[in-house]
């Protein structure tokens, strides 16, 4: 068979040599093309980082860090990752940047390392209340470690309690303060939190996982001129390999470097890392900043459309690539909601909302977000149609006949969107 466009040459030597594998990659690039790819943490990287990505890369152990390895042969690998380190102190205008967390979990983990004993208060946003579950939770390492004291939204606005925040801080004097979230649409307040941090003397962590992205495009403000450390992630709307990076103030990067290696992990991912520095390359560029822009404008518009077909935004709407839908007074559950979804070709997350009172395997809430439409070209008239597809499907009753009539339809609907914008074109 030829390789389907976005596999390498390689892809051929992978179908002898393992046809089930071949198969689930094929499918797999079927099942991004054919649907609406909505989930607000995922975006469709380009084919450079993808031949990084799968590249003789992947055979180097370079544990250490450039100049400094404890293996030979690392020269080659080294201009990687000075390459990945210097376009992303460019791109982001960091001081230090490390590039070796193989993920924003294990870049959350190095961040606790560097700066915090076990037993330490960290003072972070409740997770049903949008944050992580690596910020204090007690199923991860984070609430099993250290003292977490959650914040929470305002009731009424939906919006980060500042107010909370700083009685808290106040009370608690933790040893750190996370900014940063996962189902949180609103910009946040940088300068509160730096102000929180500086009151109670405790490390000012932001955890930019989600937005670094829009960070880069310039969409949204930088938390770089507020923060002691910043953890993302490259997979998101920053739109790179699937990993983790950490920046942080000069005065820090030792601590920082060591809480990755040795600390917390061994051998770098170099052929991720090289595929880091494809992804710095590409958002560096005045197609990325106009790309972040319209990220922001197209999950408004999808917002918007949601709004308008019943559903309640929370907080009223979106700053970012996301958006969080109150379904409670549709009488439909996340969770059935996501189901009816992904029956039409639409792929989301059901998400707990703040104050839920249902439980989070449940909830009462979708997320979507606008950054693998985007990349396949979506406008906002685009995303207002998405925003209609998404709300009729979560309100056809899966299992009757005229609900799965919709669902079919809205399945035709769909394919004939994506069909006109495709994820990785065939020509
Ligand atoms: N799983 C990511 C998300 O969907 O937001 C966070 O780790």
């Amino acid at each position: 068979m030829t390789a389907p466009r976005f596999f390498g040459p390689e892809f051929s030597e992978l179908e002898a040599a393992d046809p089930e594998i071949a198969g689930v990659l094929t499918d797999e690039l079927d099942r991004l093309r054919g649907g609406l790819q909505l989930i607000a943490s995922e975006n469709l990287t380009s084919p450079a980082v993808l031949a990084a990505q799968g590249s003789v890369l992947t055979n180097k152990y370079a544990e250490g860090y450039p100049g400094a390895r404890y293996y030979g042969g690392c020269d080659v690998v080294d201009r990687a990752e000075n390459l990945a380190i210097e376009r992303a102190k460019a791109l982001f205008g960091a001081d230090h940047v490390n590039v070796q967390p193989h993920s924003g979990a294990n870049a959350n983990l190095a961040v606790y390392a560097a700066f915090a004993k076990p037993g330490d208060a960290i003072l972070a946003m409740s997770l049903p209340h949008g944050g992580h579950l690596t910020h204090g939770s007690k199923v991860s390492f984070s609430g099993r470690w250290f003292t977490a004291i959650p914040y929470h939204v305002h009731r009424d606005t939906e919006l980060i309690d500042y107010d909370e925040v700083r009685e808290l801080a106040l009370v608690h004097r933790p040893r750190i303060i996370v900014a940063g979230a996962t189902a949180y649409s609103r910009e946040i307040d940088f300068a509160a939190f730096r102000a929180i941090a500086d009151e109670v003397d405790a490390i000012l962590w932001v955890d930019a996982a989600h937005f670094i992205g829009l960070v880069a495009g310039q969409a949204i403000p930088s938390p770089i001129p507020y923060a002691d450390v910043i953890s993302a992630t490259t997979h998101k709307v920053l739109r790179g390999p699937r990993g983790g990076m950490l920046m942080c103030r000069e005065e820090h990067a030792r601590a920082i470097d060591k809480a990755v290696f040795p600390f917390s992990q061994g051998g770098p991912l170099m052929h991720a890392i090289a595929a880091k520095a494809v992804a710095f390359r590409e958002a560096h560029s005045e197609d990325f900043r106009r790309y972040a822009a319209q990220v922001v404008e197209n999950a408004q518009s999808m917002t918007t459309a949601l709004v308008e077909s019943g559903m309640r935004a929370v907080s009223g709407g979106t700053d970012t690539h996301l958006a969080l839908l109150d379904l409670s007074h549709l009488g439909v559950d996340g969770r059935t909601a996501e189901g009816r979804c992904a029956a039409a070709g639409i792929t989301l997350n059901k998400n707990a909302i703040p104050f839920d009172p249902a439980p989070p395997a449940v909830a009462s809430g979708i997320r979507v977000g606008s950054a693998a439409t985007t990349t396949q070209g979506f406008d906002a008239a685009d995303s207002a149609v998405v925003g209609t597809l998404v709300a009729r499907a979560v309100q056809a009753e899966a299992g009757t006949a005229a609900g799965d009539r919709e669902l079919d339809s809205i399945r035709g609907e769909v394919a004939a969107l994506v069909g006109r914008k495709p994820a990785y074109p065939r020509a």
